[in-house]
């Protein structure tokens, strides 16, 4: 299949930034048979999309999303916008016919990520969720040794994601990216925005997630509200905390805040192994630190392996060994394998699919924390 991939973006925020970037570099390093063109970019305010298609290259606007889904030169349509329109979008896109990347989490909960699921699959359009951190190569590299069993059977899974951008009591909540504080707008709090990528990684290097049992808070209970100007309450969890059992018999620990002072975006993941353990960082992304227990004793040692080198996944397509790459490439190595993926008629992961399991913890987790019980998830 050769030709063109026509992009209508949702969007023009930090993520509508990002995925444009992602669009426009993935043919440049990983040519494939149909090359991104960015049509059209839709935001509500005028002004605003016109800026950002002048920034990023778009061919044109709109201001109303029907508009673009309804464009016979769009074949994908691309939602970078809040999570209070990702099904709709989407759903009215894959009737349509067009091919649809969604921003993670898929849906506000696992309800419309199931209708949006399920809305794809009976289009029979290829389809995504931008869970990027599976794409980071130290990441795909860790992926590759607990494929190939060197770390042996899996004991444990630790994760967290850290920040600290809410604590002001000053920060008001609603309007342009702090949609986030609004539990209407975003579905919850830390659980859906960042305990769903450490989930999503979790799913795909350690397997299904069996049982949790989760605690969560709101420290701030009210914010001014950016749209109406009022004091609102806060209903988002601001802190998240869950244990879980994974189908594979390993215990896990999760936790994501944005009330750790001094953390900006700090995703680490530990896996411990029969054989080896694994960790990584998402502050030194390039490195994944790994310890193999079957090395000689007396050099056996935490390997801190810079991922770098032309036999790293992806590696081979950039610089020269040595030279890192950084967070937006995850987001290239995403389309270069959607790409890929046309190509060669084989579905992307994470799909809506998979974007709906993670939703389906994350609502297990919600639950478990609101009923403070242990929770199984949902098939
Ligand atoms: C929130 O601050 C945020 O931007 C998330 O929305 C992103 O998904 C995460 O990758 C970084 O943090």
């Amino acid at each position: 299949m050769g030709g063109t991939l026509n992009i209508g973006l949702v969007g023009c925020g930090f993520m509508g930034r990002a995925h444009s970037n992602a669009f426009l570099q993935a043919p440049r390093f990983f040519p494939a048979g149909r090359v991104p063109v960015l049509r059209a970019v839709c935001a509500r305010n005028r002004a605003s999309a016109e800026a950002f298609a002048a920034t990023w290259g778009y061919e044109s606007v709109e201001t109303d999303w029907r508009a673009l889904v309804a464009r016979p030169d769009i074949d994908l349509i691309d939602i970078a916008s809040p999570n209070d329109t990702h099904a709709e979008i989407a759903i009215a896109a894959a009737a349509a016919g067009k091919m649809v990347a969604c921003e993670k989490p898929l849906g506000r909960n696992a309800a419309e990520a199931a209708g949006m699921a399920e809305a794809v699959a009976r289009a029979g359009v290829a389809n995504m969720v931008w869970y990027n951190y599976r794409r980071v190569p130290a990441v795909s590299l860790a992926r590759r040794i607990i494929e190939e069993g060197r770390l042996g059977q899996i004991f444990h899974y630790r994760a967290k994601f850290l920040q600290d951008w809410t604590i002001s009591r000053d920060l008001p909540q609603g309007g342009a990216g702090l949609w986030r504080l609004d539990e209407a707008v975003a579905g919850s709090g830390v659980t859906g925005d960042l305990l769903a990528h450490c989930i999503d990684t979790a799913l795909w290097l350690n397997g299904p997630i069996a049982e949790v049992s989760a605690m969560s808070e709101t420290f701030i209970r009210e914010r001014t509200h950016t749209l109406t100007g009022a004091t609102a309450p806060v209903t988002i969890d601001d802190a998240s905390a869950f244990l879980a059992r994974f189908a594979n018999g390993s215990l896990a620990t999760f936790e994501a805040t944005r009330y750790a002072r001094g953390h900006k975006a700090l995703y680490t993941l530990e896996i411990n192994g029969e054989h080896g353990s694994i960790a990584w960082d998402l502050h030194d992304l390039h490195r994944l630190q790994f310890f193999d227990h079957r090395d000689e004793g007396a050099l056996r040692g935490w390997r801190s392996i810079h991922v770098t080198d032309g036999d790293h996944p992806y590696m081979d397509r950039w610089w020269v060994p040595g030279l890192q790459i950084g967070y937006e490439h995850s987001f290239v190595h995403q389309v270069a394998d959607f790409l890929r993926g046309l190509d060669e008629g084989r579905a992307l992961v994470p799909d809506f699919r998979d974007g709906l399991a993670t939703d389906l913890v994350t609502d297990a987790v919600l639950a478990s924390a609101r009923e403070r019980r242990w929770v199984t998830v949902t098939a």
